[in-house]
């Protein structure tokens, strides 16, 4: 993409934010990449040492749940010494624009968008921080201190699980639901840092698309490179998010 290319592509994201009434944001592992917490495409289905299927799925964690901890353990220990960076607080920055009318839909699970001042922010895929009982179903932060490999309830003693929504698991009604309306309802879709592979969550690039309404959400993308999402896209800002997203804002509040 040519310098050219790239500002007009700025320019005209800037150009439909400023025009929304509402807007939603999907972001993916690639926001939080600036920070140094790893993303999954990148390491072809081996995920810090680990086969995905070992360790994020249910299969995997009835198997050898001693395993699992000690692969979120180990995500837990990264996301303790990671900070939010520029990109970031672009969409902290970007919900202090647009208020109530601003919804931030996540897959990821390092909570970076909270720790940088995000606000209405669904996580569909869990966190790192949460645990959940397999017994009593209590779910609670326990922030990113050391858990062991073998966690156990402080009310009933049970196995505690991490709260995060594993390959083959169902997706919380509740947040799914918010995060389809938020896509539904908006006028612009902020994609960013996600290949768009993993389902449902890239359902909602069609789905904001397809909106009920009269007309449908415009599409932005930012990423480094076209992704499964791009088809839907009506423009490409294609660049680190930490250094595109503040270039947008600057535009939008130019
Ligand atoms: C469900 C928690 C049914 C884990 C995650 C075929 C076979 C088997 C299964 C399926 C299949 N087809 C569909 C499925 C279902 C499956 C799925 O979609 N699989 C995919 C892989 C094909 N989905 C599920 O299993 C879901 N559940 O379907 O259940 C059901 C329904 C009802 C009731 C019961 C059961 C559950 C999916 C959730 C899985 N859990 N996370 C953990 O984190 O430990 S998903 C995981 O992938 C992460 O959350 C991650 O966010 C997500 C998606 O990846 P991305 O975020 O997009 O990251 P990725 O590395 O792929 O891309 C990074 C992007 O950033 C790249 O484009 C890169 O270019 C860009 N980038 C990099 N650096 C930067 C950047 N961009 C900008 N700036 C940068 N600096
Ligand atoms: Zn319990």
């Amino acid at each position: 993409m040519s310098d050219t290319e790239h500002e007009a592509a700025l320019q005209q994201a800037a150009d439909w934010l400023r025009l929304a009434e509402r807007v939603c944001v999907l972001t993916g592992a690639g926001v939080s990449a600036e920070s140094g917490v790893p993303t999954f495409r990148a390491s072809d289905g081996l995920w810090e040492g680990h086969r995905i299927e070992e360790v994020a799925t249910p299969e995997g964690w009835a198997r050898n749940p001693k395993l699992v901890w000690q692969f979120y353990g180990a995500r837990r220990a990264n996301v303790a010494l990671v900070k939010p960076n520029p990109g970031h607080f672009a969409l902290v920055e970007l919900e202090r624009r647009f208020g109530d009318k601003f919804t931030l839909v996540t897959q990821n699970v390092d909570g970076l968008h909270s720790v940088a001042g995000s606000k209405n922010v669904l996580e569909i895929h869990g966190s790192l921080r949460h645990t959940r009982c397999t017994v009593c179903g209590a779910v609670a932060n326990r922030a990113l201190e050391p858990l062991g490999d073998a966690p156990e309830c402080p009310q009933c003693r049970g196995l505690l699980r991490p709260h995060i929504v594993w390959f083959g698991e169902g997706l919380d009604d509740d947040i799914w639901m918010a995060a389809m309306e938020a896509a539904d309802a908006c006028d612009v879709l902020l994609v960013v840092g996600t290949s768009a592979v993993v389902h449902p969550a890239a359902s909602l690039i069609p789905i904001s698309k397809r909106r009920s309404k009269e007309v449908p959400a415009k599409v932005i993308e930012v990423n480094l490179t076209r992704t499964e999402a791009s088809a839907h896209a009506d423009v490409g800002v294609y660049g680190p998010s930490g250094e595109t997203l503040p270039k947008v804002l600057e535009r939008l509040n130019a």
